[in-house]
């Protein structure tokens, strides 16, 4: 019997990687994307035999790549069982009265409109087998605003609105949609974040245990086990030593 295909966005590094790999593990067949060849290929030698993988390399946010990409994917590829909306980033943690209006638009063509060009197409696919599953990856930040994080945010409620509005909408044809909302998960997400002040990204996850991001590939292996009639629509999940977008307990220096 052929495996099932899944296609994870963002999987060169952090929490789309352990999705690859743990996607691959409970046997799916993977198309991986992302702007790093090279990454794709260390990707390719972490996975188990018997899984086929198919890298694709483009930016989400260029519209007409992620249309000739995937509207125009192999037959053997085509229908995808599984979408893992993954790829994002912050740009700056800037008060709103100095943002830099570049790292907005990388903040809302990635983590939104990128998001949309990828689901867009292959939901087609999607309604046309009336089956499918759905995960976007929000964040902490579209559930709560923190200081400085505007535009994040910002993203990523919109995110949270899309995942919601796509189970409605998607409802009819039996897709299942669900958001995951991460908050501290030690990536390069704070590397990307400060602009590769690997000192500045560091103190971030300092004092305190954050999640990792094999911790967001067990929720995903949880939901992708659950049984037909069952979704998980959204989960919030957090370090034990976060209790919300602010509020983290954190060892002092001694
Ligand atoms: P990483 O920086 O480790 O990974 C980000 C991934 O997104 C990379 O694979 C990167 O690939 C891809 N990506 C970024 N921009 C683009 C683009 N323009 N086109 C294609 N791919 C792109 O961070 P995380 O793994 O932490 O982040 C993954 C998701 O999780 C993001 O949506 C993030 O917002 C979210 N998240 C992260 C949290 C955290 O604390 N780390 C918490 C909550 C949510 P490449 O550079 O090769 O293109
Ligand atoms: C990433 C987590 O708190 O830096 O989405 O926004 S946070």
């Amino acid at each position: 019997m052929k495996n099932k295909i899944a296609l994870v966005t963002g999987a060169t590094s952090g929490i789309g990687w352990a999705c690859a790999l743990t996607l691959a593990k409970l046997g799916y067949d993977l198309i991986a994307t992302g702007r790093r060849a090279a990454r794709l290929e260390e990707l390719r030698q972490e996975l188990p035999e018997g899984i086929r993988f198919l890298p694709l390399v483009f930016d989400v946010c260029a519209r007409e790549e992620v249309e000739r990409y995937l509207a125009n994917l192999p037959s053997e590829w085509a229908s995808i069982d599984v979408l893992i909306n993954n790829a994002g980033n912050a740009h700056g943690l800037d008060p709103i009265q100095t943002g830099n209006v570049d790292d907005w638009d990388a903040m809302i063509d990635i983590n939104v409109k990128g998001l949309l060009y990828v689901s867009k197409a292959i939901i087609s696919g999607m309604t046309e087998r009336n089956s499918g599953h759905i995960i976007n990856i929000g964040s902490i930040a579209g559930k709560e605003i923190y200081p400085n994080g505007n535009v994040y945010c910002a993203s990523k409620h919109a995110v949270d609105a899309l995942t919601n509005g796509m189970r409605i909408d998607l409802n009819p044809f039996g897709i299942k949609v669900m958001g995951i909302h991460p908050g501290l998960v030690e990536t390069e997400f704070s590397l990307v974040r400060f602009k590769g002040d690997s000192q500045r990204a560091s103190t971030i996850y300092q004092g305190y245990q954050p999640l990792v991001a094999q911790d967001i590939a067990d929720i995903v292996e949880f939901a992708l086990t659950r049984p037909p009639h069952v979704v998980l629509a959204d989960v919030v999940v957090l370090p034990t030593a976060q209790a919300s977008a602010t509020v983290i307990k954190k060892k002092l220096n001694p």
